[in-house]
Protein backbone atom coordinates (compact mmCIF):
# COMPACT_ATOMS: atom_id res chain seq x y z
CA UNK A 1 0.00 0.00 0.00
CA UNK A 2 1.76 3.39 -1.19
CA UNK A 3 1.35 6.10 1.40
CA UNK A 4 -1.55 7.63 0.85
CA UNK A 5 -3.92 4.71 -0.36
CA UNK A 6 -6.84 4.36 1.88
CA UNK A 7 -7.00 1.02 4.32
CA UNK A 8 -7.92 -2.78 2.64
CA UNK A 9 -11.10 -2.71 4.13
CA UNK A 10 -13.96 -0.31 5.15
CA UNK A 11 -14.35 -2.96 8.05
CA UNK A 12 -12.71 -6.07 9.61
CA UNK A 13 -14.47 -7.74 12.13
CA UNK A 14 -13.03 -10.18 14.79
CA UNK A 15 -14.96 -13.76 15.80
CA UNK A 16 -17.26 -15.75 13.46
CA UNK A 17 -19.65 -15.88 16.52
CA UNK A 18 -23.03 -15.32 16.33
CA UNK A 19 -22.45 -11.65 16.67
CA UNK A 20 -19.56 -11.69 14.17
CA UNK A 21 -21.87 -13.29 11.21
CA UNK A 22 -24.28 -10.87 11.59
CA UNK A 23 -21.98 -8.14 11.61
CA UNK A 24 -20.56 -9.05 8.65
CA UNK A 25 -23.87 -9.79 7.03
CA UNK A 26 -24.83 -6.27 7.40
CA UNK A 27 -21.72 -4.98 6.55
CA UNK A 28 -21.90 -6.42 3.34
CA UNK A 29 -25.29 -5.72 2.70
CA UNK A 30 -25.02 -2.10 3.54
CA UNK A 31 -22.00 -2.23 0.81
CA UNK A 32 -18.96 -1.86 3.06
CA UNK A 33 -16.05 -3.72 1.96
CA UNK A 34 -15.52 -6.27 5.14
CA UNK A 35 -13.30 -8.89 6.68
CA UNK A 36 -13.73 -11.13 9.19
CA UNK A 37 -10.93 -12.86 10.86
CA UNK A 38 -11.36 -16.12 12.90
CA UNK A 39 -9.07 -17.88 15.03
CA UNK A 40 -10.69 -21.20 14.64
CA UNK A 41 -11.05 -23.57 11.74
CA UNK A 42 -14.87 -23.00 11.58
CA UNK A 43 -18.01 -20.61 12.23
CA UNK A 44 -19.77 -21.07 14.84
CA UNK A 45 -17.76 -19.31 17.93
CA UNK A 46 -18.94 -20.67 21.27
CA UNK A 47 -20.47 -23.44 19.22
CA UNK A 48 -17.57 -24.46 17.05
CA UNK A 49 -15.49 -24.95 20.51
CA UNK A 50 -17.62 -26.06 22.60
CA UNK A 51 -18.41 -29.69 21.33
CA UNK A 52 -18.13 -31.63 24.57
CA UNK A 53 -20.89 -34.55 25.17
CA UNK A 54 -24.42 -32.88 24.99
CA UNK A 55 -23.55 -29.59 24.61
CA UNK A 56 -26.95 -27.30 23.61
CA UNK A 57 -28.82 -24.60 23.60
CA UNK A 58 -30.40 -23.15 27.10
CA UNK A 59 -32.18 -20.80 24.56
CA UNK A 60 -35.35 -21.84 22.69
CA UNK A 61 -33.19 -22.73 19.13
CA UNK A 62 -35.22 -20.58 17.14
CA UNK A 63 -35.62 -17.10 19.56
CA UNK A 64 -31.19 -17.88 19.29
CA UNK A 65 -30.96 -18.22 15.68
CA UNK A 66 -31.29 -15.35 12.93
CA UNK A 67 -34.52 -13.05 12.52
CA UNK A 68 -33.11 -10.69 9.88
CA UNK A 69 -34.32 -12.94 6.63
CA UNK A 70 -37.63 -14.48 6.28
CA UNK A 71 -36.29 -16.86 3.78
CA UNK A 72 -33.83 -18.28 6.03
CA UNK A 73 -36.37 -18.65 8.82
CA UNK A 74 -38.04 -20.86 6.61
CA UNK A 75 -36.06 -23.00 5.62
CA UNK A 76 -33.89 -23.70 8.56
CA UNK A 77 -35.90 -26.61 10.65
CA UNK A 78 -34.39 -26.69 14.24
CA UNK A 79 -35.13 -30.11 14.77
CA UNK A 80 -35.55 -29.79 19.03
CA UNK A 81 -36.88 -27.06 21.21
CA UNK A 82 -33.41 -26.96 22.81
CA UNK A 83 -30.63 -27.70 19.55
CA UNK A 84 -27.65 -29.19 19.89
CA UNK A 85 -24.01 -28.54 19.16
CA UNK A 86 -23.55 -30.44 16.05
CA UNK A 87 -26.91 -28.97 14.79
CA UNK A 88 -26.15 -25.66 15.79
CA UNK A 89 -22.87 -25.56 14.03
CA UNK A 90 -24.50 -26.47 11.04
CA UNK A 91 -27.06 -23.49 11.09
CA UNK A 92 -24.28 -21.43 11.41
CA UNK A 93 -22.29 -22.78 8.15
CA UNK A 94 -25.97 -23.18 6.25
CA UNK A 95 -26.27 -19.28 7.21
CA UNK A 96 -22.89 -18.45 5.74
CA UNK A 97 -22.79 -20.49 2.89
CA UNK A 98 -27.07 -19.26 2.14
CA UNK A 99 -25.91 -15.34 2.22
CA UNK A 100 -22.15 -16.23 0.39
CA UNK A 101 -20.23 -14.74 3.29
CA UNK A 102 -17.35 -17.84 3.64
CA UNK A 103 -15.25 -15.48 0.94
CA UNK A 104 -14.82 -12.77 3.12
CA UNK A 105 -13.92 -14.74 6.73
CA UNK A 106 -10.12 -16.12 7.19
CA UNK A 107 -10.24 -18.74 9.60
CA UNK A 108 -7.07 -19.96 11.76
CA UNK A 109 -6.47 -16.40 12.30
CA UNK A 110 -5.94 -15.33 15.83
CA UNK A 111 -5.59 -11.53 16.40
CA UNK A 112 -2.82 -10.83 18.43
CA UNK A 113 -3.04 -6.54 18.03
CA UNK A 114 -5.21 -3.77 16.58
CA UNK A 115 -3.66 -0.31 16.60
CA UNK A 116 -4.84 2.55 15.70
CA UNK A 117 -3.07 4.87 13.42
CA UNK A 118 -3.63 8.46 14.59
CA UNK A 119 -2.40 10.49 11.33
CA UNK A 120 -4.15 8.10 8.93
CA UNK A 121 -7.33 7.33 10.91
CA UNK A 122 -7.37 3.25 10.25
CA UNK A 123 -6.42 0.41 12.17
CA UNK A 124 -3.78 -2.13 11.49
CA UNK A 125 -5.03 -5.50 12.82
CA UNK A 126 -2.02 -8.02 12.67
CA UNK A 127 -2.49 -11.62 13.57
CA UNK A 128 0.11 -14.67 14.92
CA UNK A 129 0.23 -16.38 11.54
CA UNK A 130 2.12 -13.18 10.23
CA UNK A 131 -0.67 -11.63 8.48
CA UNK A 132 -1.58 -7.92 8.60
CA UNK A 133 -4.27 -5.91 7.31
CA UNK A 134 -5.65 -2.08 7.66
CA UNK A 135 -9.70 -1.33 7.70
CA UNK A 136 -11.21 1.73 8.77
CA UNK A 137 -13.05 0.34 11.35
CA UNK A 138 -12.93 -2.42 13.23
CA UNK A 139 -15.76 -4.57 14.93
CA UNK A 140 -14.61 -6.76 17.70
CA UNK A 141 -17.02 -9.82 17.83
CA UNK A 142 -15.23 -12.02 20.17
CA UNK A 143 -18.30 -13.00 22.91
CA UNK A 144 -18.51 -12.83 26.42
CA UNK A 145 -17.81 -16.79 26.98
CA UNK A 146 -14.88 -17.23 24.65
CA UNK A 147 -11.64 -17.46 27.02
CA UNK A 148 -11.83 -21.03 28.54
CA UNK A 149 -10.82 -20.37 32.45
CA UNK A 150 -8.77 -23.30 34.21
CA UNK A 151 -7.96 -22.57 37.92
CA UNK A 152 -4.54 -22.92 38.41
CA UNK A 153 -3.91 -25.99 40.35
CA UNK A 154 -0.85 -27.00 41.77
CA UNK A 155 0.78 -29.93 39.51
CA UNK A 156 -2.01 -29.55 36.23
CA UNK A 157 0.89 -30.72 33.91
CA UNK A 158 1.47 -33.70 36.15
CA UNK A 159 -1.33 -35.54 34.81
CA UNK A 160 -0.53 -37.94 32.50
CA UNK A 161 -3.93 -38.79 31.17
CA UNK A 162 -6.33 -36.24 29.01
CA UNK A 163 -7.36 -33.01 30.19
CA UNK A 164 -10.17 -31.14 28.19
CA UNK A 165 -11.44 -27.62 28.64
CA UNK A 166 -15.25 -27.87 27.85
CA UNK A 167 -14.43 -24.90 25.54
CA UNK A 168 -11.34 -26.30 24.24
CA UNK A 169 -12.84 -29.46 23.34
CA UNK A 170 -11.24 -31.37 20.70
CA UNK A 171 -12.98 -32.30 17.54
CA UNK A 172 -11.73 -36.02 17.40
CA UNK A 173 -13.96 -37.60 19.88
CA UNK A 174 -13.03 -38.21 23.06
CA UNK A 175 -13.07 -42.17 24.23
CA UNK A 176 -14.93 -42.33 27.26
CA UNK A 177 -15.91 -45.90 27.40
CA UNK A 178 -14.16 -47.68 30.22
CA UNK A 179 -12.60 -44.39 31.62
CA UNK A 180 -12.34 -42.90 34.56
CA UNK A 181 -13.40 -39.65 34.64
CA UNK A 182 -13.09 -36.49 36.23
CA UNK A 183 -15.56 -33.30 35.90
CA UNK A 184 -14.84 -30.17 37.48
CA UNK A 185 -17.53 -27.56 38.00
CA UNK A 186 -21.23 -27.42 37.59
CA UNK A 187 -22.04 -24.72 36.00
CA UNK A 188 -24.21 -24.96 32.93
CA UNK A 189 -21.44 -27.01 30.98
CA UNK A 190 -21.07 -29.56 34.20
CA UNK A 191 -24.51 -29.92 34.72
CA UNK A 192 -25.20 -31.30 30.56
CA UNK A 193 -22.04 -33.53 30.75
CA UNK A 194 -22.68 -35.77 33.49
CA UNK A 195 -25.66 -37.47 32.49
CA UNK A 196 -24.59 -37.73 28.91
CA UNK A 197 -21.32 -39.50 29.57
CA UNK A 198 -22.63 -41.74 33.05
CA UNK A 199 -23.62 -44.64 31.38
CA UNK A 200 -20.45 -44.95 29.43
CA UNK A 201 -17.72 -44.25 31.76
CA UNK A 202 -16.57 -46.89 33.94
CA UNK A 203 -16.83 -44.01 36.71
CA UNK A 204 -17.60 -40.31 37.01
CA UNK A 205 -16.57 -38.13 39.79
CA UNK A 206 -17.81 -34.41 40.13
CA UNK A 207 -15.95 -31.90 41.83
CA UNK A 208 -17.64 -29.16 43.06
CA UNK A 209 -18.04 -26.19 44.46
CA UNK A 210 -20.81 -23.84 44.81
CA UNK A 211 -24.53 -25.85 44.30
CA UNK A 212 -27.03 -24.43 42.17
CA UNK A 213 -30.24 -24.81 41.67
CA UNK A 214 -30.42 -27.11 38.21
CA UNK A 215 -34.07 -26.96 36.44
CA UNK A 216 -35.18 -29.25 34.00
CA UNK A 217 -34.32 -28.06 30.40
CA UNK A 218 -37.58 -30.02 29.63
CA UNK A 219 -36.23 -30.28 25.62
CA UNK A 220 -38.31 -31.64 23.00
CA UNK A 221 -38.53 -31.85 19.57
CA UNK A 222 -40.22 -29.42 17.09
CA UNK A 223 -43.22 -30.85 15.66
CA UNK A 224 -44.52 -30.77 11.94
CA UNK A 225 -47.40 -28.43 13.13
CA UNK A 226 -44.83 -26.09 15.30
CA UNK A 227 -42.60 -26.16 12.31
CA UNK A 228 -45.53 -24.61 10.66
CA UNK A 229 -46.77 -22.45 13.32
CA UNK A 230 -43.38 -21.10 13.16
CA UNK A 231 -43.03 -20.46 10.24
CA UNK A 232 -46.78 -19.23 9.81
CA UNK A 233 -45.97 -16.49 12.39
CA UNK A 234 -42.81 -15.32 11.58
CA UNK A 235 -43.25 -11.46 11.22
CA UNK A 236 -45.45 -11.46 15.05
CA UNK A 237 -42.47 -13.52 16.67
CA UNK A 238 -39.78 -11.29 15.49
CA UNK A 239 -41.79 -8.32 17.10
CA UNK A 240 -41.72 -10.10 20.30
CA UNK A 241 -38.24 -11.18 19.82
CA UNK A 242 -37.26 -7.59 18.94
CA UNK A 243 -38.73 -5.89 21.65
CA UNK A 244 -38.81 -8.49 24.38
CA UNK A 245 -36.99 -7.60 27.56
CA UNK A 246 -35.27 -11.17 28.19
CA UNK A 247 -34.93 -11.81 24.36
CA UNK A 248 -37.24 -15.03 25.22
CA UNK A 249 -41.12 -15.37 23.54
CA UNK A 250 -41.73 -16.62 27.34
CA UNK A 251 -44.87 -14.26 27.76
CA UNK A 252 -44.23 -12.70 31.05
CA UNK A 253 -46.28 -12.98 33.99
CA UNK A 254 -46.85 -9.55 35.56
CA UNK A 255 -48.61 -11.44 38.78
CA UNK A 256 -47.11 -10.34 42.27
CA UNK A 257 -46.42 -13.22 44.26
CA UNK A 258 -48.81 -11.64 46.66
CA UNK A 259 -51.66 -11.81 44.68
CA UNK A 260 -52.08 -15.68 44.67
CA UNK A 261 -52.14 -17.91 48.16
CA UNK A 262 -49.55 -20.08 49.19
CA UNK A 263 -51.60 -23.15 47.64
CA UNK A 264 -51.99 -21.31 44.37
CA UNK A 265 -48.77 -20.52 44.20
CA UNK A 266 -47.29 -23.89 44.84
CA UNK A 267 -49.27 -24.69 41.82
CA UNK A 268 -47.81 -22.21 39.61
CA UNK A 269 -44.46 -23.39 40.56
CA UNK A 270 -45.76 -27.12 39.62
CA UNK A 271 -46.27 -25.57 36.06
CA UNK A 272 -43.01 -23.83 36.13
CA UNK A 273 -41.27 -27.30 36.72
CA UNK A 274 -42.67 -28.31 33.18
CA UNK A 275 -41.70 -25.29 31.46
CA UNK A 276 -38.90 -24.99 28.81
CA UNK A 277 -35.57 -23.80 29.69
CA UNK A 278 -35.49 -20.00 31.20
CA UNK A 279 -39.48 -19.78 31.72
CA UNK A 280 -38.60 -20.93 35.17
CA UNK A 281 -37.16 -17.33 35.93
CA UNK A 282 -38.88 -15.16 33.33
CA UNK A 283 -42.27 -16.31 33.54
CA UNK A 284 -42.02 -16.63 37.47
CA UNK A 285 -43.83 -13.98 39.74
CA UNK A 286 -42.37 -10.42 38.64
CA UNK A 287 -41.17 -10.56 42.28
CA UNK A 288 -39.09 -13.41 42.58
CA UNK A 289 -35.60 -11.88 42.38
CA UNK A 290 -36.22 -8.61 44.63
CA UNK A 291 -38.57 -10.30 47.33
CA UNK A 292 -36.42 -13.01 49.16
CA UNK A 293 -39.43 -14.42 50.91
CA UNK A 294 -41.23 -15.47 47.64
CA UNK A 295 -37.32 -16.75 46.34
CA UNK A 296 -37.26 -18.42 49.31
CA UNK A 297 -40.45 -20.21 48.60
CA UNK A 298 -39.62 -20.91 45.06
CA UNK A 299 -36.26 -22.66 46.70
CA UNK A 300 -37.97 -24.72 49.03
CA UNK A 301 -40.40 -26.35 46.32
CA UNK A 302 -36.98 -26.95 44.24
CA UNK A 303 -35.94 -28.38 46.99
CA UNK A 304 -38.55 -31.04 47.15
CA UNK A 305 -38.29 -31.41 43.75
CA UNK A 306 -34.51 -32.49 43.69
CA UNK A 307 -34.71 -34.40 46.57
CA UNK A 308 -37.50 -36.75 45.54
CA UNK A 309 -34.92 -37.36 41.94
CA UNK A 310 -32.25 -38.31 44.50
CA UNK A 311 -31.85 -41.74 46.13
CA UNK A 312 -29.23 -40.75 48.58
CA UNK A 313 -30.54 -37.71 50.81
CA UNK A 314 -27.40 -37.15 52.38
CA UNK A 315 -25.82 -36.73 48.91
CA UNK A 316 -29.20 -34.47 47.80
CA UNK A 317 -27.84 -32.14 51.05
CA UNK A 318 -24.69 -31.71 49.38
CA UNK A 319 -26.46 -31.22 45.58
CA UNK A 320 -28.69 -28.25 47.04
CA UNK A 321 -27.38 -24.89 47.16
CA UNK A 322 -27.82 -23.30 51.02
CA UNK A 323 -25.87 -19.64 50.23
CA UNK A 324 -28.31 -18.23 47.53
CA UNK A 325 -31.57 -18.32 46.31
CA UNK A 326 -32.97 -18.63 42.55
CA UNK A 327 -30.99 -16.77 40.23
CA UNK A 328 -28.11 -15.39 42.37
CA UNK A 329 -25.94 -17.42 39.65
CA UNK A 330 -26.76 -17.79 35.97
CA UNK A 331 -29.25 -20.77 36.70
CA UNK A 332 -28.01 -23.95 34.72
CA UNK A 333 -30.84 -25.77 33.16
CA UNK A 334 -30.42 -29.77 32.31
CA UNK A 335 -32.05 -33.19 31.61
CA UNK A 336 -31.71 -36.14 34.19
CA UNK A 337 -28.91 -34.29 36.17
CA UNK A 338 -29.60 -35.09 39.38
CA UNK A 339 -31.17 -38.95 38.25
CA UNK A 340 -27.43 -39.33 37.63
CA UNK A 341 -26.18 -38.68 40.57
CA UNK A 342 -28.56 -42.53 41.65
CA UNK A 343 -26.41 -44.43 39.72
CA UNK A 344 -23.45 -46.38 41.17
CA UNK A 345 -20.58 -44.94 38.96
CA UNK A 346 -21.53 -41.66 39.93
CA UNK A 347 -19.52 -39.71 42.41
CA UNK A 348 -20.30 -36.42 44.03
CA UNK A 349 -17.17 -34.84 45.82
CA UNK A 350 -17.85 -31.58 47.87
CA UNK A 351 -14.71 -29.09 47.50
CA UNK A 352 -16.23 -26.97 50.13
CA UNK A 353 -15.51 -29.74 52.38
CA UNK A 354 -12.52 -31.41 50.90
CA UNK A 355 -10.83 -28.91 48.55
CA UNK A 356 -8.47 -30.35 45.68
CA UNK A 357 -4.72 -29.65 47.26
CA UNK A 358 -2.94 -30.58 43.70
CA UNK A 359 -3.18 -32.80 40.51
CA UNK A 360 -1.09 -36.22 40.84
CA UNK A 361 0.46 -38.22 37.85
CA UNK A 362 -2.54 -40.19 38.12
CA UNK A 363 -5.33 -38.16 39.53
CA UNK A 364 -6.97 -35.49 41.73
CA UNK A 365 -5.58 -35.16 45.50
CA UNK A 366 -7.99 -33.55 47.60
CA UNK A 367 -7.59 -32.77 51.61
CA UNK A 368 -9.34 -36.16 52.26
CA UNK A 369 -6.09 -38.48 49.67
CA UNK A 370 -5.97 -39.20 46.43
CA UNK A 371 -7.85 -40.45 43.53
CA UNK A 372 -7.26 -41.61 40.17
CA UNK A 373 -8.50 -40.83 36.34
CA UNK A 374 -7.71 -41.28 32.89
CA UNK A 375 -9.54 -37.85 31.96
CA UNK A 376 -9.90 -34.62 33.32
CA UNK A 377 -12.49 -32.51 32.26
CA UNK A 378 -12.48 -28.47 33.13
CA UNK A 379 -15.95 -27.02 33.18
CA UNK A 380 -14.52 -24.51 35.10
CA UNK A 381 -16.00 -21.59 32.99
CA UNK A 382 -14.38 -18.56 31.59
CA UNK A 383 -13.24 -14.92 31.95
CA UNK A 384 -16.36 -13.27 31.23
CA UNK A 385 -17.29 -9.98 29.70
CA UNK A 386 -13.62 -8.50 28.98
CA UNK A 387 -11.66 -11.63 28.75
CA UNK A 388 -11.57 -12.13 24.59
CA UNK A 389 -11.45 -7.68 24.40
CA UNK A 390 -8.63 -7.48 27.01
CA UNK A 391 -6.12 -9.89 25.04
CA UNK A 392 -6.91 -8.76 21.70
CA UNK A 393 -3.78 -6.57 21.68
CA UNK A 394 -5.97 -3.24 21.07
CA UNK A 395 -4.65 0.10 21.10
CA UNK A 396 -6.04 3.64 20.99
CA UNK A 397 -4.98 6.80 20.91
CA UNK A 398 -1.81 8.14 22.78
CA UNK A 399 -0.89 4.34 22.66
CA UNK A 400 -3.40 3.75 25.16
CA UNK A 401 -3.69 -0.18 25.76
CA UNK A 402 -7.56 -1.49 25.97
CA UNK A 403 -6.63 -3.47 28.81
CA UNK A 404 -4.97 -1.14 30.52
CA UNK A 405 -7.84 1.65 30.14
CA UNK A 406 -9.91 -1.30 31.76
CA UNK A 407 -7.75 -2.10 34.24
CA UNK A 408 -10.51 -1.29 36.75
CA UNK A 409 -13.22 -2.80 35.16
CA UNK A 410 -14.75 -1.84 31.55
CA UNK A 411 -15.54 1.56 30.36
CA UNK A 412 -18.12 1.22 28.33
CA UNK A 413 -20.64 3.70 25.92
CA UNK A 414 -23.76 1.20 26.07
CA UNK A 415 -21.65 -1.80 25.46
CA UNK A 416 -20.33 -1.21 22.17
CA UNK A 417 -17.46 1.68 22.16
CA UNK A 418 -14.95 3.24 24.36
CA UNK A 419 -13.68 6.57 24.93
CA UNK A 420 -10.12 6.77 23.24
CA UNK A 421 -10.37 4.19 21.04
CA UNK A 422 -11.93 5.85 17.59
CA UNK A 423 -13.30 3.51 14.62
CA UNK A 424 -13.75 0.70 16.81
CA UNK A 425 -16.90 -1.12 18.69
CA UNK A 426 -17.41 -4.08 20.49
CA UNK A 427 -21.26 -5.22 20.12
CA UNK A 428 -22.32 -8.28 22.60
CA UNK A 429 -19.66 -7.40 24.71
CA UNK A 430 -19.65 -6.14 28.25
CA UNK A 431 -22.01 -4.11 29.50
CA UNK A 432 -24.94 -5.02 26.90
CA UNK A 433 -27.65 -6.46 28.61
CA UNK A 434 -28.89 -9.55 29.97
CA UNK A 435 -30.88 -12.19 28.59
CA UNK A 436 -30.63 -14.29 24.96
CA UNK A 437 -27.33 -12.76 23.95
CA UNK A 438 -27.75 -12.73 19.96
CA UNK A 439 -30.74 -10.59 20.70
CA UNK A 440 -29.71 -7.89 22.26
CA UNK A 441 -26.16 -8.14 20.55
CA UNK A 442 -28.07 -7.90 17.23
CA UNK A 443 -29.41 -4.57 18.78
CA UNK A 444 -26.08 -3.40 18.92
CA UNK A 445 -24.79 -4.51 15.54
CA UNK A 446 -27.65 -2.59 14.41
CA UNK A 447 -26.39 0.56 16.13
CA UNK A 448 -23.25 0.00 15.11
CA UNK A 449 -24.10 0.10 11.05
CA UNK A 450 -26.54 2.92 12.14
CA UNK A 451 -22.88 4.78 13.30
CA UNK A 452 -21.02 3.50 10.17
CA UNK A 453 -23.81 4.59 7.91
CA UNK A 454 -23.72 8.52 9.86
CA UNK A 455 -20.12 8.45 8.92
CA UNK A 456 -20.32 6.20 5.65
CA UNK A 457 -18.56 8.89 2.49
CA UNK A 458 -15.57 10.19 4.73
CA UNK A 459 -13.02 7.85 3.72
CA UNK A 460 -11.14 9.61 6.82
CA UNK A 461 -13.67 9.77 9.30
CA UNK A 462 -12.99 9.29 12.66
CA UNK A 463 -15.99 8.72 15.19
CA UNK A 464 -15.66 8.21 18.84
CA UNK A 465 -17.50 8.09 21.43
CA UNK A 466 -17.47 11.46 23.91
CA UNK A 467 -16.03 10.61 27.12
CA UNK A 468 -18.74 12.01 28.92
CA UNK A 469 -21.33 9.81 27.50
CA UNK A 470 -18.94 6.99 28.41
CA UNK A 471 -18.85 8.37 32.00
CA UNK A 472 -21.94 8.62 31.97
CA UNK A 473 -23.09 4.72 30.79
CA UNK A 474 -20.46 3.21 33.21
CA UNK A 475 -21.52 5.23 35.78
CA UNK A 476 -24.95 3.97 35.24
CA UNK A 477 -23.96 0.53 34.83
CA UNK A 478 -21.54 0.59 38.20
CA UNK A 479 -24.61 1.71 40.25
CA UNK A 480 -26.94 -0.64 38.68
CA UNK A 481 -26.63 -3.89 40.82
CA UNK A 482 -29.62 -3.41 43.11
CA UNK A 483 -31.75 -4.37 39.67
CA UNK A 484 -30.57 -7.37 38.82
CA UNK A 485 -30.38 -10.64 41.44
CA UNK A 486 -27.08 -11.78 40.26
CA UNK A 487 -24.38 -11.89 43.39
CA UNK A 488 -21.28 -10.05 43.14
CA UNK A 489 -19.96 -13.81 43.50
CA UNK A 490 -20.88 -14.58 40.36
CA UNK A 491 -18.96 -14.51 36.86
CA UNK A 492 -21.18 -11.47 35.88
CA UNK A 493 -18.67 -9.76 38.05
CA UNK A 494 -15.63 -11.13 37.15
CA UNK A 495 -15.01 -12.76 41.16
CA UNK A 496 -14.38 -16.18 39.46
CA UNK A 497 -11.12 -14.97 37.62
CA UNK A 498 -8.58 -14.57 40.32
CA UNK A 499 -7.25 -10.79 40.06
CA UNK A 500 -9.84 -9.63 38.24
CA UNK A 501 -11.92 -6.32 39.25
CA UNK A 502 -15.16 -7.03 40.60
CA UNK A 503 -17.10 -4.95 38.47
CA UNK A 504 -20.83 -4.99 36.96
CA UNK A 505 -19.99 -6.87 33.45
CA UNK A 506 -23.32 -6.90 32.09
CA UNK A 507 -26.33 -4.20 31.87
CA UNK A 508 -28.81 -4.83 34.82
CA UNK A 509 -31.07 -1.77 33.18
CA UNK A 510 -31.53 -4.47 30.41
CA UNK A 511 -32.08 -4.59 26.83
CA UNK A 512 -35.67 -2.06 26.41
CA UNK A 513 -33.63 0.62 28.02
CA UNK A 514 -30.46 -0.11 25.83
CA UNK A 515 -32.69 -0.15 22.81
CA UNK A 516 -33.99 3.24 24.12
CA UNK A 517 -30.82 5.13 24.81
CA UNK A 518 -29.82 3.86 21.36
CA UNK A 519 -32.83 5.42 19.55
CA UNK A 520 -31.92 8.55 21.64
CA UNK A 521 -28.44 8.74 20.35
CA UNK A 522 -29.53 8.05 16.46
CA UNK A 523 -32.72 10.62 16.91
CA UNK A 524 -29.96 12.85 18.59
CA UNK A 525 -28.10 12.85 15.70
CA UNK A 526 -24.90 11.37 16.91
CA UNK A 527 -24.38 13.76 19.83
CA UNK A 528 -22.58 11.27 21.93
CA UNK A 529 -20.38 10.74 18.97
CA UNK A 530 -17.52 12.64 18.24
CA UNK A 531 -16.72 12.75 14.19
CA UNK A 532 -13.82 14.27 12.97
CA UNK A 533 -11.89 14.26 10.08
CA UNK A 534 -8.85 12.69 10.06
CA UNK A 535 -7.39 15.94 9.23
CA UNK A 536 -8.71 17.51 12.10
CA UNK A 537 -8.01 14.41 14.32
CA UNK A 538 -6.43 14.61 17.90
CA UNK A 539 -2.72 13.35 17.52
CA UNK A 540 -1.16 14.73 20.65
P1 LIG B 1 -19.70 -21.53 34.80
O1 LIG B 1 -21.15 -21.38 34.83
O2 LIG B 1 -18.84 -20.37 35.08
O3 LIG B 1 -19.35 -22.73 35.79
C1 LIG B 1 -18.03 -22.98 36.16
C2 LIG B 1 -18.02 -24.05 37.22
O4 LIG B 1 -16.66 -24.36 37.54
C3 LIG B 1 -18.69 -23.60 38.51
O5 LIG B 1 -19.34 -24.70 39.08
C4 LIG B 1 -17.49 -23.17 39.34
O6 LIG B 1 -17.68 -23.22 40.72
C5 LIG B 1 -16.48 -24.21 38.93
N1 LIG B 1 -15.13 -23.77 39.22
C6 LIG B 1 -14.50 -22.66 38.78
N2 LIG B 1 -13.28 -22.59 39.30
C7 LIG B 1 -13.13 -23.66 40.10
C8 LIG B 1 -12.08 -24.13 40.93
N3 LIG B 1 -10.95 -23.45 41.04
N4 LIG B 1 -12.29 -25.27 41.60
C9 LIG B 1 -13.43 -25.93 41.49
N5 LIG B 1 -14.47 -25.54 40.73
C10 LIG B 1 -14.31 -24.41 40.05
O7 LIG B 1 -19.20 -22.10 33.36
P2 LIG B 1 -20.00 -23.05 32.37
O8 LIG B 1 -19.07 -23.42 31.28
O9 LIG B 1 -20.66 -24.14 33.10
O10 LIG B 1 -21.12 -22.12 31.81
C11 LIG B 1 -20.76 -20.91 31.16
C12 LIG B 1 -21.91 -20.38 30.42
O11 LIG B 1 -22.18 -21.21 29.30
C13 LIG B 1 -23.21 -20.35 31.11
O12 LIG B 1 -23.41 -19.31 31.94
C14 LIG B 1 -24.17 -20.27 29.97
O13 LIG B 1 -24.22 -18.98 29.43
C15 LIG B 1 -23.57 -21.19 29.02
P3 LIG B 1 -18.11 -21.87 41.52
O14 LIG B 1 -19.52 -21.67 41.13
O15 LIG B 1 -17.22 -20.76 40.98
O16 LIG B 1 -17.88 -22.17 42.93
Amino acid sequence: MTENSGPEYDVVIIGAGVTGIYQLYRALDAGFSARLLEAGDGVGGTWFWNRYPEARFDSESYTYGYLFSKELWEEWEWSERFAGQPEIERYFNYVVDRFDLRKHIEFATTVTAAEFDENRGTWEITDGQGGSRTAQFVVAATGILSVPFIPDIPGRDDFVGEQHHTGLWPHDPVEFAGKRVALIGTGSSGVQIVPAIADTVESLTVFQRTPDWCTPLNNAPITAEEQAELKANFESIREILNTSPSGFLHEMDYRQSGEDTKEQRLAFYEQLWDRPGFSKLTQNYIDITFNPEVNKEFCEFLEGKIRALIDDQSLADKLIPSDHLYAGRRPPFGTRYYEAYNKPNVHLVSLRETPITRLTRGGIETADGEREFDIIIWATGYDFGTGALNRLGVQGRNGLQLHDYWKDGPRTYLGVAAAGFPNFFFPGGPHGALGNNPRYAGDQVDFVMDVLEHVRGGASAVVEVDPAAEEEWTATIDGSGDLSSFLESSYFYGSNIPGKPVKQLLNPTGRPNLQTLIREAIDGGYATFIVSDVSEAVTD
